[in-house]
């Protein structure tokens, strides 16, 4: 692939990502993705969901990514792997794995885990098989109710994020929301953040890394990027994944302190944001808790201090981010 096939591919693929996972490009965008796919092309799956297919052309044009198993024709499906790898499929609307896939942000996919309870966040990048098998060391680290999201693109399709549920046995342990804050530490770096999300429109989210009190200049560019910034919603995990203004080599974006986003969460609530940060060639998250709309929202923990002026915002969670934005871990 050559480069301006390789750029326009990735402006398609912003693109299709803002477009599918907000809702905006169709009013304001003057790139937005077509809004109709063939949804015919799936005719003859009507044997296992004729009822919830009827949902497809309207709702879920609408959804918020990742709370669907199976949309527009596409089905994630895991499948048995040996311990210690996660395995699965993506099956189109033809009912077979598909095996073409267009790259992404480098690459075709993205596997993205969390638990239930908001812990445990990874982003790997599985391997394919000829058969449309992606395999992947298993990001499940421990006991606990998962929720997998696979992000990607079937070649001639749109952008789909796809979410299911995978349980790892054993003993849980259920961590309370941590509560909202400004400012995180992940492995020596502190990341703050600048910005209120807010439900139903958009806003600028500014993010700065810094370590030993010093602002990190030279970040590195990471899936084509300088940050990547998920969003999880508490209480069902829709997913938002958030690309920065700018990207590296475009002459105007530098590489940190800061990164920023536009983000418009699909309502009020907590949210738990991950941000991806490559420095001295090692990937770190960092994560908040950040609340759209009322801090009074139903499930929205309480705030453990308020960052004024002059006080240095909370750092983390009051809960031990124990297992939690766990140092180094793999993203590759
Ligand atoms: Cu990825």
């Amino acid at each position: 692939m050559n480069t301006a096939t390789k750029l326009s591919g990735f402006a398609l693929g912003l693109a299709v990502v803002f477009g599918a996972t907000y809702g905006v490009g169709r009013v304001a965008d003057p790139v937005s993705p077509p809004a109709e796919v063939p949804h015919d092309a799936g005719g003859g799956h009507g044997d296992d969901g004729g009822a919830g297919h009827a949902g497809d052309n309207g709702a879920a044009a609408h959804l918020p990514g990742g709370l669907l198993v199976s949309d527009r024709g596409y089905t994630l499906r895991p499948v048995d792997a040996p311990a210690g790898q996660f395995a699965f499929q993506v099956t189109g609307p033809d009912g077979r794995a598909v095996t073409a896939y267009d790259v992404a942000h480098d690459k075709r996919m993205h596997l993205i885990v969390a638990r239930r309870d908001l812990s445990g966040f990874r982003h790997v990048h599985p391997e394919m098989a000829p058969d449309g098998t992606w395999r992947v060391d298993s990001p499940l680290a421990g006991p606990g109710v998962w929720r997998a999201f696979a992000d990607f693109t079937p070649t001639g399709g749109e952008a789909l994020t796809l979410g299911v549920d995978v349980t790892v046995p054993g003993a849980l342990t259920g961590r309370p929301l941590p509560a909202p804050a400004t400012s995180t530490t992940v492995d020596g770096y502190t990341v703050t953040l600048a910005g209120t999300p807010q439900p139903g429109r958009t806003a600028e989210l500014t993010l700065s890394v810094s370590r030993g009190g010093a602002p990190v200049t030279d970040l590195e560019p990471y899936l084509g990027a300088y940050g990547h910034l998920v969003a999880l919603r508490q209480g069902d995990l829709a997913y938002l994944h958030v690309h920065p203004h700018g990207e590296p080599g475009d002459g105007r974006t530098r590489p940190g302190p800061e990164v920023s986003f536009s983000a418009e969460m699909p309502s009020a609530g907590a949210y738990r944001l991950y941000l991806d940060f490559k420095h001295g060639g090692v990937v770190r998250t960092a994560e908040f808790t950040v609340v759209a709309g009322s801090p009074t929202a139903p499930g929205v923990p309480a705030a453990t201090g308020t960052p004024t002026a002059g006080t240095p915002a909370a750092t983390s969670s009051p809960t031990a981010d124990a297992g939690h934005g766990v140092p180094g871990h793999g993203h590759d």
